[in-house]
């Protein structure tokens, strides 16, 4: 069989097993993306969550001596949750994103890449495959450029014409030499909707993010929050989609096409206060299949007590009350006198104050310090 013809095969078959967009990759370097690597990193605008051996993110070559082409792939996934509960001040909840409702995407991702190597195996004796979605060395995204499944975003997403940016990637190395495809033409035009949307500026400009800004990245953070992005956080509890949101690219944009994508609505944007006494084990058993739930309960609880106090939540006081003398970790004392001092009243003084006499972490005692010295501020706004 020719390559032509088993390019052919194998994309009727990635049809056949729900890949929505296959594209075909050279192997050669990334010289551009190497570049722009380099630049990020000296600029401290990377996350720290990429793969850090430069030269193996961009010389597919070096990850596989014997890769003739990449295989890349494209699912798309659900913008809209049926039956989402309204979150209000009364009933507060907090919301993971998209990319994180359903199944935790790179199960389902790699479980399509190995039925496509399968697919190869099965009809080229000798053939090698690697795959990766996600935690592998590529850079998923320059890959499916390349490939042709999208083009590369002012907000930095992989747009396709059929899908919006709501698409996860992965790609699959190979030794059989594939014909590549042709990338896109970049769409955009002159729209900056992204870059004036971000909520903390941190697309600094069309195609450059830095990350240590974005709230995607700072929602997956273990410290304490700057008190700058606590603000703005929302009641987003994990990751972020505002960029993609208002792009006009993403109007309309909803596919269902994967059941095991789709979202229950009381894990995706679950109610708050619960969030706080949740056991490590009550935590896995309802968020561990998502993949929001990776960096573990801490961020998470951190977020969602942000967020009782983005909603002043009075009702949830007591709770945090016994959170910032009970709390083993200085994340959530330090993060629950914050939030106490946000929502305010006359009586939480007096818990911030029996706090503070206990209080042993040098970090705990100043948030709880600049929680007492903001309350007069917030009752003289108030009055
Ligand atoms: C680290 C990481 C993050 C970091 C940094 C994101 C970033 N923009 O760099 C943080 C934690 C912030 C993050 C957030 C999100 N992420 Co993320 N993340 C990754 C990861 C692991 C590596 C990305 C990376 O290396 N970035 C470094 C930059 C410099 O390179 P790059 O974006 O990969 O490549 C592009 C640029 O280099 C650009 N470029 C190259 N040279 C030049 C030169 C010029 C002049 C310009 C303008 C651009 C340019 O072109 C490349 C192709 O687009 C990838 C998985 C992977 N292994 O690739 C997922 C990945 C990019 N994330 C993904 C997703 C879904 C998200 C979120 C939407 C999740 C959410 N809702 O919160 C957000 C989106 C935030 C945003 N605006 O990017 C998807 C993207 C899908 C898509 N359609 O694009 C990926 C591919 C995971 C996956 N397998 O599906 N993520
Ligand atoms: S994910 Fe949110 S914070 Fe990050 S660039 Fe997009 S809008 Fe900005
Ligand atoms: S909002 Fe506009 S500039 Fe940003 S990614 Fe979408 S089309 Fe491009």
């Amino acid at each position: 069989m020719t390559n032509a013809q088993l390019k052919i095969d194998l994309i009727a078959y990635s049809k056949s097993i729900g890949i929505d967009k296959i594209g075909f990759a050279s192997t050669d370097s990334f010289l551009e993306l190497k570049e722009r690597l380099k630049l990020q990193q000296s600029l401290q605008y990377d996350s720290g969550f990429e793969e850090p051996n430069i030269e193996k993110r961009t010389e597919p070559n070096m990850i596989m001596p014997q890769a003739r082409s990449i295989v890349s792939i494209a699912l798309a996934y659900p913008s809209k949750m049926k039956n989402a509960p309204r979150s209000t001040r009364k009933d507060p909840r907090g919301i993971f994103c998209r990319a994180s409702w359903g199944t935790d995407y790179h199960h389902i991702l790699r479980e399509k890449l190995a039925k496509l190597e399968q697919f190869l195996q099965e009809r080229v004796a000798d053939v090698v495959c690697k795959s990766m979605v996600d935690t592998g060395e590529l850079s998923d995204r320059a890959v499916a450029e390349r490939a042709g499944i999208g083009w590369s975003a002012k907000n930095t997403a992989i747009i396709t014409p059929e899908f919006g940016s709501y698409v996860y990637l992965g790609e699959m190395i190979t030794t059989i030499p594939f014909e590549p495809d042709t990338p896109i033409e970049e769409q955009c035009g002159t729209c900056t909707k992204c870059i004036d949307a971000c909520p903390t500026g941190a697309i600094v400009q069309g195609g450059q993010l830095n990350a240590q800004r974005c709230i995607a990245f700072l929602t997956q953070t273990k410290g304490f929050l700057a008190e700058e992005f606590r603000v703005k956080l929302g009641n987003r509890l994990y990751g972020c989609d505002t960029c993609q949101t208002v792009c006009p690219k993403n109007k309309g944009k909803d596919f269902h096409f994967h059941p095991e994508m789709e979202p229950d609505p009381e894990i995706v944007k679950p109610r708050l206060q619960p969030l706080l006494t949740i056991s490590n084990r009550e935590f896995k058993e309802k968020f561990g299949a998502i993949s929001g739930s990776w960096r573990g309960k801490k961020p998470i609880q951190r977020n969602a007590i942000i967020a009782i106090a983005h909603y002043k939540d009075q009702s949830a006081l007591p709770l945090l009350e016994k959170l910032l003398v009970e709390d083993p970790r200085p994340v959530i004392r330090g993060t629950a006198a914050w939030a106490i001092g946000k929502i305010g009243g006359h009586e939480v003084k007096e818990a911030l104050n029996q706090a503070l006499e206990k209080e042993q972490d040098q970090e705990v005692c100043d948030e709880i310090q600049k929680a007492i010295t903001r309350i007069p501020y917030y009752h003289t706004n108030e009055s």
